[in-house]
């Protein structure tokens, strides 16, 4: 029996609360308004999520996991006995169950999120399912330096796993940035599996982020929820409304909470004013085509390894390697 090495301790909760009070306070000084998009993932968030994962117009999941469950075979040929599986983002595991049905030698999974409740919740589950492997998760955000766990260090080589198409809520130059970042991470011989939403007809990205049941709009007001148990906010939900639209120019989703009316509102001691119709930029989510991320790996120093897709080609997965 392979012993469970333990999980890494989450950041003190003071500083991690500084830093959504730093990020919400200064984003919201700014003009433009924006809060990073990370911060949706409070445990009500992360459900939420959950939820539009299952939405009928939101198809990028379905067509991840279809993608994944049809070739799972030919991407674990990318993955060699003894790897350690290191999935950034990880959330529910719900992609990385599938991986992890198809590496039967993996030596260790390390699921690294910013929401720890959730990944410590799965990773009990995990070890149930998979007996034999490690399963250690660190809590982290993934935008910021952090460190593997031994577990992780001793396995010959390690493999990254971004499925989610979150890199997407990157800007292009923070994606090139991350898989710089990823490649120092995951060290020589390293590959990375990453799953990206494609370029497709408006109609169906539209749709996606305006879904009939309103889910997502519940998802995107959340995080004045958050706001306001968190941070002493004074946000009323029904003066703010939730925006989303596909910008052609820039390839992404752009989701927005509309303030309908000139208000001030209170954060943290400070008061924020809001013209009416003002917005504040929640969430970028954008698309590429398999050329776009490929040339952005490039010049992060990756090689591209194999490609995947569905057959309406809405959402691929793919491969990169490192050399030496
Ligand atoms: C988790 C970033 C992939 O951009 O589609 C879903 C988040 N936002 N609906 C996305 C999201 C609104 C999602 N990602």
């Amino acid at each position: 029996m392979v012993a469970l090495a333990r999980s890494r301790r989450a950041p003190p909760q003071a500083e991690q609360a500084s830093a959504f009070a730093d990020d919400v306070l200064s984003g919201l000084r700014t003009n433009p308004k924006r809060v990073p998009a990370k911060y949706f993932y409070d445990g009500a968030g992360s459900l939420l999520f959950e939820r539009i994962t299952e939405l009928p117009e939101y198809y990028p999941t379905r067509c991840e996991m279809q993608i994944l469950r049809e070739h799972a075979r030919d991407i674990a040929k990318l993955v060699p006995a003894g790897a350690a599986l290191v999935e950034f983002g990880s959330g529910s595991s719900k992609k990385a169950r599938i991986m992890l049905r198809a590496l039967p030698k993996l030596a260790a999974y390390v699921p690294v999120d910013i929401c720890g409740e959730m990944i410590e919740q799965e990773a009990i589950e995990l070890r149930l399912d998979f007996s034999g492997l490690q399963v250690l998760p660190v809590t982290a955000d993934i935008t910021h330096k952090f460190a593997l766990p031994p577990g992780a260090m001793v396995a010959p080589v390690r493999v990254g796993f971004f499925p989610g198409s979150t890199i997407g809520n990157f800007e292009p130059f923070e994606a090139a940035a991350f898989l710089r970042n990823a490649a120092r991470i995951l060290g020589s011989n390293a590959t990375l599996i990453v799953g990206v939403d494609l370029i497709k007809p408006v109609d169906v990205l539209n749709a996606a982020y305006n879904d009939a049941a309103g889910i997502t709009a519940k998802f995107n007001l959340n995080l004045l929820v958050r706001i306001n148990r968190e941070l002493r906010g004074t946000f009323k939900l029904d003066t703010f409304e939730h925006h989303a639209f596909y910008n052609r120019e820039r390839h992404r989703i752009e989701m927005h909470l509309a303030s309908l009316k000139r208000q001030k509102v209170k954060v943290a001691g400070e008061t924020i004013d809001f013209r009416a119709g003002e917005t504040i930029h929640t969430e970028n989510s954008y698309k590429y085509s398999i050329a776009s991320l490929g040339a952005l790996a490039r010049g992060a120093g990756w090689r591209p390894a194999g490609v995947w897709t569905d057959e309406r080609e809405y959402f691929s997965i793919q491969a990169f390697t490192l050399a030496g």
